[in-house]
């Protein structure tokens, strides 16, 4: 199948009349203007707009930042421990709520790590919090990854843990940064960051550092030259209010920085954890979750599906809502979605499944390095 091309001027109508409609259509001026949105704007947009419509306005937005490319990676997890000073609710993988508990040695995670493809391009490295770690350890663990994987992108350890680090040795973040960065550390990714209201937080994640702290840490990453990612777990007891407000304190953190490369929509997913009976919102509220965030989210380039979590199949039509980049090939590296009942309990894809994916839906899929520059010798071939 031929890359889609948003046919010129094409603008799926909203049936007209009521004031609520002539908002969407204010809003939908303001976007093809290139100008930003609110915070109730992007409630209106969650709360009103016709998911059609609203794909429409993302693949605007999504067309103009990438055209028709759609990147993909091939990456390796590697979850130390699940080990957790942190009783997280929504956490089915932690040593609480699962009776299988690991905590592998540096040795161990060498092994692990040489398991690891040759061709992959990122190592993605977080686990539970362990009350007996220190910087020095998570240095030492990059060091024992690194020896074995040379070349490869080390994108490690999230807010939570680095903000960890920096208390149990009494030391401020930059020094942690600092230390982690000397041993091999490449990005930070974007685990963590929950929901940053204090209130729902406080109901979900009680003992987990504050927004402020998991902004501190990212920030202070920034202005080390250290890239990051960021994320929501979204579909839970949280509102729009409260994912538009999420939204907007990462787009501020990114006008002053530029530090974030991507952004993942983390859908909550129920089984075995305490929060289960919440259930799981619907595929379309996927759907209108990324449409949302990447109209509002003007300046982070990158939003991301991450298969393991939403399935393959809402991946692939999430490019049509805004998405333009799926992670990754995985190699059945990591369980915090598997342990929470996602469909693939060994999540493993080819590139070529992933490019299918892709150019199925009509977009150009084009493998990226973790800074998102094509890879060389990638298996494409359609235009
Ligand atoms: O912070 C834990 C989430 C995150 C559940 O940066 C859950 O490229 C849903 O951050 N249902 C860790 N979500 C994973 C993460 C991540 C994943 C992929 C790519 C990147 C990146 C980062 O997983 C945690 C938490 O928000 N999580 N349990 C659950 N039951
Ligand atoms: Fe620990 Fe992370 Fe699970 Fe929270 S989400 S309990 S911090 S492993």
């Amino acid at each position: 199948m031929q890359p889609n091309t948003l046919p010129t001027g094409y603008n799926p109508s909203l049936p007209s009349g009521t004031s609520q409609e002539k908002s969407l259509r204010l809003i939908a001026d303001k976007v093809l203007k290139g100008r930003r949105i609110s915070v109730e704007e992007a409630v209106l947009l969650y709360q009103s707009a016709p998911l059609s419509w609203l794909g429409w306005l993302a693949s605007v937005v999504r067309q103009r930042m990438h055209g028709n490319t759609t990147w993909y990676n091939r990456n390796f997890h590697i979850e130390p421990t699940n080990r957790c000073i942190y009783n997280c609710r929504f956490c089915s993988y932690n040593e609480h709520h699962n009776p299988d508990v690991w905590d592998y040695s540096l040795e161990q995670i060498k092994d692990l790590a040489a398991t690891a493809p040759d061709d992959i391009t990122e190592i993605h490295i977080v686990g539970g919090v362990a009350l007996d770690r220190n910087t020095r350890y998570y240095a030492n663990l990059i060091t024992a990854v690194r020896s074995v994987k040379p070349t490869v992108c080390i994108k490690a350890y999230s807010a939570i843990e680095i903000s960890y680090m920096a208390q149990i040795d009494q030391l401020p973040l930059e020094e942690v940064l600092k230390t982690l960065h000397q041993a091999g550390l490449d990005a930070i990714p974007g685990g963590g960051a929950e929901i940053f209201d204090a209130e729902i937080r406080q109901k979900i994640c009680p003992e987990k550092d504050d927004a402020n702290r998991w902004l501190e840490v990212h920030h202070t990453a920034h202005r080390m030259g250290i890239p990051t990612n960021a994320t929501i777990l979204y579909g839970h007891i949280e509102n729009y209010q409260h994912r538009a407000e999420h939204l907007l304190r990462i787009r501020e953190l990114q006008d002053e920085t530029s530090g974030f490369l991507a952004f993942i929509p983390l859908k909550y997913k129920h089984a075995n954890n305490p929060m289960g009976e919440a259930g799981e919102v619907s595929a379309a509220e996927d759907l209108r979750n990324y449409a949302v965030t990447r109209i509002f989210l003007d300046n982070v380039p990158h939003l991301k599906s991450y298969w393991p979590m939403i399935g393959r199949d809402i991946a692939q039509l999430s490019q049509w809502f805004g998405v333009d980049d799926l992670d990754g090939t995985i190699h059945d590296s990591t369980r915090i979605y598997s342990a929470a009942g996602a469909e693939d309990q060994q999540p493993d894809m080819t590139t070529e499944s992933l490019e299918r994916l892709i150019r199925e839906a009509g977009f150009k899929p084009i493998e990226r390095d973790s800074l998102y520059q094509p890879v060389s010798g990638s298996i494409t071939t359609a235009p």
